[in-house]
């Protein structure tokens, strides 16, 4: 491969830290899955308007093109190759009551995380059996809980397109044709062995084989968050004694993404904030100040809606779950407080 073609105004971290002595470095190594720089820098390529660029194919990935990975890692999370990340689920150090009990602003609460099956390559290098295989895994630790974790699997094939449009409406299911996701090779085959898995409530569910070969989320409406981290936890704890996560002492659960490894947890709020979104500059100096991410009402690359923002942690790797629910909890906090600041002026 050429060093790529990146237009003047790309400002990827895959444009900023793939510099020609890198690029020859490690343009002719692989994994032991095969997987190529030419593949990991493939969605960054195609999309100069990414924010990073990058995705693994497999665990090694992150250290056979360390040189690239590395300052990504460091630029996202703040976390350097000397640093060690730790994790804790246990509830009850989590500081969060409910930031908005009457209802005024939060509208739902959501916290996910990302998993994958240890010893398997990620989805950009997976192939069309193993994805398969993946899925039985799955689906079969899933059938295992009970109580309010109880639920039905849903395959993507065989889902009629009114029934998967309505779920992806209302904020359950992931979008189909990401094209950052498409170029990272993620979608092949789709929608071979992807599909959703529920409660009744759909208080509780799991994504298999998108990004990542589990999502599991925990979320409800209003802005309970202890309620939906707790209901989390449990159900991490739950699947995880039947499906062995990947995991690396330095960079904690292993995600496609380098902006998902450590936690891999997002933990968000769709909020509403007519008045502070008239003052980005404001406004995004609280989200600054609490490492937290805005994104727009659809997801990642969506737009806000009538005020209404997700707003989550940024940060992911170097801190512990409770640590990441907690910069979410204490910014939704101080975002109320500037909301209503605005509302009594
Ligand atoms: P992910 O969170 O898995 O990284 P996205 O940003 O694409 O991926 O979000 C996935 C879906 O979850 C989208 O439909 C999004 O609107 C929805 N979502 C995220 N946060 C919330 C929330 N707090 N309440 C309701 N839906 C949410
Ligand atoms: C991108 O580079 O824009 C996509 N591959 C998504 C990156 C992860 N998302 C994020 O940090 N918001």
């Amino acid at each position: 491969m050429n060093y790529p073609k990146f237009p003047t105004e790309c400002h990827s971290m895959l444009c900023k830290y793939l510099r020609s002595e890198v690029f020859d470095a490690l343009n002719t190594v692989q994994t032991k899955h095969g997987f190529t720089l030419e593949q990991a820098i493939n969605s960054g390529v195609q999309n100069p308007d990414s924010s990073i660029g990058v995705y693994a194919g497999d665990k090694e990935s992150y250290f056979t093109f360390a040189a690239l990975f590395d300052p990504i890692i460091e630029d996202y999370h703040g976390f350097k190759t000397t640093d060690k990340h730790t994790s804790d689920l246990d509830t009850a150090h989590l500081h969060a009551s409910n930031p908005d009990p009457e209802g005024k602003y939060i509208l739902s609460t959501r916290i996910r995380v990302g998993r994958n099956v240890d010893n398997m390559p990620l989805g950009p290098a997976i192939s069309k059996e193993a994805r398969k295989q993946v899925e039985e895994n799955i689906v079969e630790g899933l059938k295992t809980l009970d109580g309010d974790l109880a639920g039905e699997y849903y395959p993507l094939s065989g889902m009629s397109k009114e029934v998967q449009e309505r779920l992806i409406q209302d904020h359950f299911l992931f979008k189909e044709g990401d094209r950052f996701l498409e170029a990272a090779g993620l979608n092949r085959d789709w929608p071979d062995g992807r599909g959703i898995y529920h409660n009744a409530d759909k208080t509780f569910l799991v994504w298999v084989n998108e990004e990542d070969q589990l999502r599991i989320i925990s979320m409800q409406k209003g802005g309970d968050i202890r309620e939906v981290f707790t209901r989390l936890v449990r159900a991490i704890e739950g699947i995880g004694t039947k499906v062995p996560f990947s995991y690396s002492e330095h960079l904690g659960y292993i995600t496609s993404c380098p902006t998902n490894l450590g936690t891999a947890m997002r933990a968000s709020v769709h909020i509403a904030l007519p008045n502070l979104a008239k003052d980005m500059a404001k406004f995004q100096a609280i989200t600054d100040k609490y490492h937290l991410q805005i994104r727009g009402i659809h997801g990642e690359h969506s737009e806000s809606e009538g005020g209404v923002y997700d707003i989550s942690n940024r940060r992911r790797l170097g801190i512990t779950e409770v640590q990441a629910v907690q910069d979410m909890h204490d910014g939704v906090v101080a975002l109320i407080a500037a909301e209503k600041a605005l509302e009594e002026n």
